[in-house]
């Protein structure tokens, strides 16, 4: 224990606040990584896959980017020797390993998956998985589940059901069941006339999606909404208040995306409104700017008062907690770093709010102490406490991090 921590340890404990069971909650909370940083969307089904339609966008051109599985895998690998902690790998269908073989989307099975599956066991971790509807000649138009042509629908809705057993299969293996998260970007850029078909085809379609028998202890699905798209700014068929009614009515988890809502709007307020009706939650942690940009998450105001809120409501077991964002013009590996530690340290400081003398003074009518601790939490010793934990994982604690980032870039990523 270094002197910094016995020191945080006792400016905590005056506050009623034990950093070691804040150290041991965290221990316990995985984070599920993203693969689609580390090649801005491309995926691999085919030689220089990249993103394309689908209402999202990866910008910059950074040098470095994945341009394999293998790459890519090397590169997670090096990401996750800077992350403390045992997190999860939260996977793509377009990241599919078809070994040169040419299968559509809608026949992919747990084959295509296998040597994700087996990659993630190797390092002991859990995996997540999300269906691609974007990047694919069925989705040039921009519509996928919603699409008024049947035989298109068909298709997507046979891709949801293969990623659903899919999940279920790798969860089957890793002994950790998988979140299958559905986001599609069915919108219009100009107004519509029609705004209700579109949103009937959709509930529809997530129906026969659903109705697939795969088993719920391996497998939970997600809805992910979406305020606007690029290429949707005037109409998201999937909006909030579309798949927040469908998961409540069918109980299934709602995902909130941090970007994807109006830019004053922020998450933290909704958590305990949607747990009151849905079993579970995922989050997508990102940072919107101005546009859903998918920036790299900070230990910011908005990410942290989304932990707060998870923490204070005792909502951990029952949030799921994955990452969105794709930087391309910054080192992605960098990128990865910054943003799941940020997402960490965001947890561990809620996990040392004040919250015994929080509670307190909110119930017995004190709000002037109620404020006053608020802005003391603030500038407590978050830092030694953080730097222990990446300590005892044998991870670097402050910016030495950045260090290996760059050794890898002059070793590794200039070479690509
Ligand atoms: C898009 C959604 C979605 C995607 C990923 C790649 O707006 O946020 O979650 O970012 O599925
Ligand atoms: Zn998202």
């Amino acid at each position: 224990m270094s002197a910094n921590y016995t020191s945080a340890l006792e400016q905590y404990a005056a506050l009623g606040v034990d950093t070691e069971a804040a150290l041991a909650a965290l221990d316990t909370i995985p984070i599920s990584l993203h693969c689609w940083q580390g090649d801005d969307v491309g995926g691999f089904e085919k030689p220089g896959a990249a993103l394309s339609g689908g209402g999202i966008q990866a910008t910059g051109n950074y040098p470095g980017k994945a341009r394999t599985l293998a790459e890519l895998r090397a590169d997670l690998d090096r990401a996750l020797s800077l992350i403390p902690g045992k997190h999860r790998l939260n996977l793509h269908a377009c990241y599919a390993d078809l070994a040169g073989k040419k299968i559509d989307r809608n026949e992919y099975t747990a084959d295509q998956f296998q040597s994700w599956i087996s990659w993630c066991g190797e390092r002991n971790m859990g995996m997540d998985f999300n269906p691609s509807y974007f990047s694919h000649p069925l989705a040039d138009d921009g519509l996928t589940l919603s699409h008024p042509d049947a035989a298109v629908r068909r298709f997507w809705i046979e891709h949801g059901i293969a990623c659903r057993q899919i999940a279920a299969e790798a969860a089957r293996q890793l002994g950790s069941p998988a979140v299958t998260n559905f986001w599609i970007p069915d919108g219009s850029k100009d107004l519509p006339y029609d705004r209700k078909s579109p949103r009937e085809r959709l509930a529809a379609s997530l129906d026969e999606i659903f109705a697939a028998p795969v088993d719920r202890a391996l497998n939970l699905d997600a809805v992910e909404s979406k305020l606007f798209g690029i290429g949707s700014e005037s109409y998201v068929v999937g909006s909030h208040e579309f798949y927040l009614a469908y998961a409540v009515k069918h109980q299934r988890l709602y995902c909130l995306d941090a970007g994807h809502f109006h830019p004053t709007e922020h998450l933290g307020d909704k958590i305990s409104s949607i747990l009151q009706f849905v079993p579970e939650l995922l989050l997508h942690v990102s940072r919107g700017v101005r546009w859903d940009s998918d920036h790299v998450v900070l230990f910011d105001d908005p990410t942290r008062a989304i932990m707060e809120e998870v923490v204070r409501g005792g909502f951990l077991g029952r949030t799921h907690i994955g990452l969105d964002f794709f930087d391309a013009s910054i080192n992605r590996i960098a990128a990865w770093v910054i943003g799941t530690r940020s997402t960490l340290k965001s947890l561990l400081s809620a996990l040392l709010e004040p919250a015994a003398l929080l509670r307190d003074a909110e119930q017995s009518g004190d709000n002037t102490l109620r404020l006053a601790l608020f802005e003391e939490a603030k500038t407590m010793p978050l830092g030694a406490v953080w730097e222990e934990f990446c300590n005892r994982r044998n991870v670097p604690a402050g910016p030495a991090w950045m260090k290996e980032v760059k050794r890898y870039e002059t070793d590794v990523l200039a070479k690509r």
